[in-house]
Formats: structure tokens, C-alpha cells, sequence
């Protein structure tokens, strides 16, 4: 008999050959469209994304680059990475790309390893002031096999004062400076770093993942051309499957494809990477554009409501895709504003806020992001509304009882704006 013989398990429906992995498939699908997603890092990406990613090019091993395999059966996936190349460096206008990295600490490790040698002194933003784990952190990969010295935001202002930067710079002689941001509200000046690593004799790495969409989109100066390499995620605004690239200088490029492979991984997700080439074709379309200002201006909104109701938010707004709310000045704790959003039904992460007195585990902020509400289609005038609920839910005096009511305020929203409904009508979960 053949294992796809309609009856075998190969052939069943995961609702029949696994319902407990079906009704969690199930449940998390209702989860994502029953309430308001804000964690600034995550998006809904799209369906023919969906599908690539769960496509038979999950069963394609395709070590090496295109038309260079270390595996026969290669040329079909080599035309879905070719594909995924094309349209990246269409739209980011790139010297060189590789779609290969599994994620962007991948990325961050690949880049790394060819512009730095262990032991080197590498500045990053440091994460208690909103930088990411990868950019040094002691216990991370980074800390560990560099000598990174982080950088921060200015006492006063909150903002990377760029004069600081190039002071520490002078002081510390780093062979690369790395630029980019996990919890940073503000435009990131990227000719200012690149000004400051030609000063001190180092290389600039820019990892843009947070704002990748909202350059390819238009609304965020790019770093193409001026970082010697990027790094960058596919998945927050941009929208993408879950998964890293990284752009280069032309001289860099053998370097980088070697880092990736066989330097840090073996095969490619070559159903990831046809994830990819969808999302970067998408990248190129007027709607694309519209959602990145869109959401550029959804957070402007959210920003100016929370602030007209007396949250504080980190250098008192944005230009970004996120704010960061700063509760220090209240009895609440990042930990109690997560709960109690998630209570009301909107999803968000604790967060440090510079300077911040709490641990990592509790923290005394909320980083609030638009992106993933924008792409279930809401303006400014849905994330005023929000913006309203988010504040009641982080004002002190507010009982658990309100809390639901609040729920209940967010869920009529969220119901106006279905997400997925192709697959939530479907009986199969995904
Ligand atoms: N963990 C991601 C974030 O939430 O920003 C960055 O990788």
C-alpha cells in the first residue's frame, strides 16, 4: 500500500491524524483574530504566505546557493530563491542579498562573524535602553564572543544623542558599530552612525528589523547604501514569514554567503524562503506603501490620545511603528500594564524603560505597536479608540470589573476588522 493511500496517516487532515495539534492550530487562530494585537514585533502576514510556508517545498534539502547545490532536484527551488533575490533587491535596491538566515539573530551571528573578529570591540545600543539581546547582551552569543560596549539613550531626553555616541565612540575605538533598535520610538539617523564609524576607523551594521517595512515602504530613512551591511527580520512590519536576510556591500558578499552557509546553517527553509519572495513581491505594490504610512500614522494617533489622557510614553511620542509607555511614575508595574491589557483584550509586552529601576521580569514600561492592527485594516480613528481603552486599562483605579467591560469594548472593535475570515470560516484550522 502506498503511505498517501487515502486512509494512512500521511494522507489524513491534521483535524483527523492529530486533533490535539488541530483544536491548538484552531485555538490560536481565534486567539490572534478574538483580540488586539500590539506586541510592536509582530504582524499578520498574508495568505499565499501562509501557503508557501506550508507548501511541499518544506521536503527540499538545497544546501549551497542558487545553481551552486550541493543536492540534485534543485531547479525549482532554485528559481524560488532567485525569485526571492530579485524582488529584495528591487525593492531595498541592495548590492547583494541573502534570503537564507532562519531568523535574525542568524543574521546578526553571520554578520558578525565576517565583520569582526572574536574578542573585537563592537558598540551596540544597549537593550535596557531598547536595543535587542543580539546587540551584546551578556548572556547572549554577542556578549559572549565580543567585547561589546553598549550605548544608550540621554538621561534628559530619552533620544540617542548622536554627540554622545561619537564620544563613547573616540573613547572605546570600536571595529564595528552596530545600529538598530528593538524598543526605540524614534528615527534611528543612520548617516550619523556611518559619519562616526568612518571617524573611528570601524564598520556600520545596521539591523533594521523592526523598521524593515517602514523602509521598504518608504516612511523610514533606508540604511541601504550607507550601513556597510544590514541585517533585518521578515516578520515584524514587513510582514513576511517568520525568518532573516541580510544586504551587503558588493565586497562583502562572498563573505556573508559563507558565514551563512556553511558558516552557521545547513539547508535553507526553502519553503520559508518562497515565503520571502511573496513577501517581497508585495512590498512593491501601492497597497503596501499605503499600510507602512498607515501605520506610521496609526501610532501617531494612538501616541497623541495616550497622551492627552496622562500616559507618559517615552520621549512623549514617536515616529515610528511603536510607543513606550512609561509607568514608572505610577503604582503599576510593565508587568501589572501587560496583565491588565491583556485582560481588555489587547496583547502588548513588557518593557524596560531606560533607566529603568525594575528587573527584565517586571519592568516598569509597555511597548505598544500599530503594525499588526493596520494590516487587519484600521486607521487613526480606530486606534484613537484603542487609544482610550489602553488608557483606562493603565490608569491605577481601574477594577478588574472595568477591565472586562473594556474587553468587551475591544472585542466590538477588533470584530470590525475580521482577520483571516477564509480560514476562520474553513473547518480545517489553517
Ligand atoms: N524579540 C523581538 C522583539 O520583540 O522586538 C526582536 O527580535
Amino acid at each position: 500500500m502506498s503511505f498517501f493511500d487515502p486512509e494512512s496517516q500521511l494522507s489524513q487532515d491534521v483535524s483527523v491524524a492529530d486533533p490535539a495539534i488541530a483544536t491548538l492550530l484552531r485555538r490560536e487562530l481565534e486567539r490572534q483574530a478574538g483580540t488586539l494585537e500590539m506586541i510592536a514585533s509582530e504582524n499578520f502576514t498574508g495568505i499565499a504566505v501562509l501557503q508557501a510556508v506550508g507548501s511541499v517545498l518544506t521536503n527540499k534539502y538545497a544546501e549551497g546557493l542558487p545553481h551552486k547545490r550541493y543536492y540534485g532536484g534543485c531547479e525549482v527551488v532554485d528559481e524560488v530563491e532567485d525569485l526571492a533575490i530579485a524582488r529584495a533587491t528591487q525593492v531595498f535596491g541592495c548590492d547583494h542579498v541573502n534570503v537564507q538566515p532562519h531568523s535574525g539573530s542568524t543574521a546578526n551571528e553571520a554578520a558578525y562573524s565576517v565583520l569582526v573578529q572574536p574578542g573585537d570591540r563592537v558598540m551596540g545600543m544597549s537593550l535596557a535602553h531598547g536595543g535587542h539581546l543580539t546587540h551584546g547582551l551578556k548572556v547572549n552569543f554577542s556578549g559572549r564572543m565580543y567585547e561589546f560596549h553598549g550605548y544608550g539613550v540621554s538621561p534628559e531626553t530619552h533620544r540617542l544623542d548622536m554627540d554622545d555616541i561619537r564620544r563613547q565612540a573616540h573613547e572605546v575605538k570600536p571595529k564595528l558599530i552596530v545600529a538598530g533598535a528593538s524598543a526605540y520610538p524614534r528615527t534611528l539617523d543612520f548617516p550619523a552612525f556611518r559619519d562616526i564609524a568612518d571617524e573611528v576607523g570601524a564598520r556600520l551594521m545596521v539591523d533594521m528589523a523592526h523598521v524593515a517595512g517602514l523602509v521598504a515602504g518608504g516612511v523610514h530613512p533606508s540604511p541601504v547604501g550607507i550601513a556597510h551591511v544590514v541585517t533585518s527580520t521578515m516578520h515584524k512590519t514587513l510582514g513576511g514569514p517568520r525568518s532573516g536576510f541580510i544586504m551587503c556591500d558588493e565586497e562583502f558578499a562572498t563573505g556573508i554567503d559563507r558565514a551563512v552557509f556553511p558558516g552557521l546553517q545547513g539547508g535553507p527553509l526553502m519553503h520559508v524562503i518562497a515565503g520571502k519572495a511573496i513577501a517581497f513581491g508585495q512590498c512593491l505594490t501601492p497597497e503596501f506603501r499605503e499600510r507602512q504610512q498607515r501605520t506610521v500614522d496609526n501610532c501617531a494617533a494612538l501616541a497623541e490620545v495616550l497622551v492627552a489622557n496622562g500616559i507618559d510614553l517615552v520621549t512623549g511620542g514617536t515616529d515610528n511603528h511603536l510607543v513606550l509607555v512609561d509607568l514608572s511614575k505610577t503604582p503599576l508595574t510593565g508587568k501589572d500594564g501587560e496583565e491588565r491589557l491583556e485582560r481588555a483584550g489587547i496583547t502588548v509586552n513588557k518593557n524596560g524603560v531606560p533607566f529603568d529601576e525594575r528587573p527584565p521580569t517586571v519592568t516598569s514600561g509597555v511597548r505598544i505597536g500599530t503594525a499588526a492592527l493596520t494590516t487587519r485594516g484600521m486607521g487613526p480613528d480606530d486606534l484613537r479608540e484603542v487609544a482610550a481603552i489602553i488608557a483606562e486599562a493603565l490608569t491605577p483605579a481601574t477594577a478588574d470589573a472595568d477591565l472586562d467591560a473594556l474587553r468587551a469594548r475591544s472585542g466590538a472593535l477588533g470584530a470590525r476588522f475580521p482577520l483571516y475570515p477564509q480560514l476562520i470560516n474553513e473547518t480545517t484550522p489553517v
